[in-house]
C-alpha cells in the first residue's frame, strides 16, 4: 500500500502520542505559524507583480532597512498568533518592543521570538528568504508575558524552526526530539513530511561566509578560512564556497549536505569591542537548536550558542554553525 503522505498536523499529533513534549498549545502555535507562512509564501512568490515589492521607508529594531514584505510578514505572523490567543507574548526583529498578546493569550503558556522575513534584502533579486521562529515556555504565571519570559538561554527553547520561500516552500522544525522537514503541497495547501529525520554529516565540504568581511575578522578565523581553500586529501579539501546572504538558505543547504557557516565577530571597532551581526533570540538560537538536534554544533567562538544568557531581545552574536567536526576544528584554532 502506498505510504500515505504525512501532514504537519498528523506528524505533530503522532509525536504527541509518542510523549514528545508537544502539548496541544504548542501544536497550535506551530500550525498558526504554518498558516502565516503559506500566506507569506504566496506574497513572496508574486512580489514582483504585487504592491508589496520595494522598501517600506523605515528601519527595524536593529537598524536594517525595512522592505514592504518585512512588514507584511511581521503583521501576518503577529496577527495570526494574537488572533488565536496561542501565545502570551511575541518578540519580533521588526519591533523594538515586546508585543503584547490579545486577552485570549493571557492564559497561554508560550512566547515566540521571530525574524518574520530573514534575508529580505534579497527579495528583489529573487533569492531564497525565510521566516525563523523560536518558542519558550513562559516563566511568569499568567497575563501578558514579561521581559524575563524572553531573556533566557537557548537551551530553554521548547521548539525552533524556519520556513524557506524558494523553489518550494519548506518548514524545518524541532521540538527537541530530532529535526523534520515538510514541503508545502501548493495544490492542497498542506505541509507534507518530506525529510523525516534530518541528520547533518559529521564533516562537510562547503564553507559559507561573506569573505568581503575578511579584514574585520581575527587572525585565527582568517587562517581557518584560508586553510579550507588549500588541498588536504585527508579532510577532503579544498572546500567549496557557497554564500547566498540569506541565513535560512545558507543554513538549510549546509544542514542537508554538511559544511560550516561563519558570521564571525567584527573586530574593526576602534573601541576594541568585537560585534556580531546576527541576532541571538530569533536567528542564532533557533538555528543552534536545530543543528544540535541534527548532530552538529553552533558556537559564538567562545561558548555554545545555546548556553548564552540573553540580556536584550535584539542582541547580536557571532555565529559559527554546521558539521560537528568542522566547528570543532575551527574552535581548536582559536
Ligand atoms: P551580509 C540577512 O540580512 C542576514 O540577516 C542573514 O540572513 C544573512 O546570513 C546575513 O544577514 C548576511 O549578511 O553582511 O553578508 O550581507
Amino acid at each position: 500500500m502506498l505510504q500515505e503522505p504525512i501532514s504537519l498536523r498528523a506528524h505533530l499529533v503522532r509525536n504527541r502520542r509518542a510523549n514528545e513534549p508537544c502539548d496541544p498549545e504548542l501544536i497550535d502555535i506551530l500550525l498558526d505559524l504554518s498558516a502565516a507562512a503559506k500566506m507569506i509564501s504566496r506574497e513572496v512568490n508574486r512580489a514582483g507583480v504585487g504592491e508589496l515589492c520595494g522598501a517600506a521607508g523605515g528601519t527595524n529594531a536593529t537598524g536594517d532597512d525595512q522592505q514592504k514584505l518585512d512588514l507584511y510578514a511581521h503583521d501576518l505572523v503577529v496577527g495570526t498568533l494574537r488572533q488565536t490567543g496561542s501565545v502570551c507574548g511575541i518578540a519580533s526583529e521588526e519591533d523594538a518592543d515586546l508585543i503584547a498578546p490579545s486577552e485570549a493569550g493571557y492564559a497561554s503558556n508560550y512566547v515566540v521570538c521571530t525574524d518574520p522575513l530573514d534575508g529580505s534584502s534579497n527579495i528583489d533579486v529573487n533569492v531564497t528568504i525565510g521566516t525563523i521562529f523560536s518558542v519558550y515556555r513562559r516563566k511568569s504565571l499568567s497575563g501578558p508575558a514579561t521581559l524575563d519570559d524572553f531573556l533566557r538561554t537557548g537551551r530553554e527553547q521548547v521548539a525552533a524552526g524556519y520556513f524557506t520561500y524558494s523553489a518550494s516552500t519548506m518548514l524545518v522544525y524541532t521540538t527537541g526530539n530530532g529535526v523534520a522537514g515538510f514541503t508545502l503541497d501548493q495544490s492542497t495547501g498542506q505541509f507534507l513530511l518530506s525529510h523525516a529525520e534530518i541528520r547533518t554529516p559529521a564533516r562537510g565540504r562547503i564553507y559559507s561566509c561573506n569573505e568581503g568581511n575578511t579584514s574585520k575578522w581575527d587572525e585565527p578565523t582568517r587562517k581557518y578560512v584560508e586553510s579550507l581553500k588549500r588541498r588536504n586529501p585527508e579532510t577532503g579539501r579544498p572546500y567549496t564556497a557557497r554564500y547566498v546572504g540569506s541565513l535560512v538558505a545558507d543554513f538549510h543547504r549546509n544542514l542537508l549536505r554538511g559544511g560550516i557557516f561563519l558570521y564571525p565577530a567584527d573586530h574593526s571597532d576602534p573601541s576594541g569591542k568585537p560585534q556580531g551581526k546576527l541576532r541571538l533570540m530569533y536567528e542564532a538560537n533557533p538555528i543552534a537548536m536545530l543543528i544540535e538536534q541534527a548532530g552538529g554544533a553552533a558556537t559564538d567562538g567562545e561558548q555554545p550558542i545555546l548556553d548564552i544568557q540573553a540580556t536584550d531581545i535584539h542582541q547580536r552574536v557571532p555565529l559559527i554553525v554546521g558539521s560537528r567536526d568542522d566547528v570543532e576544528e575551527y574552535l581548536s584554532l582559536l
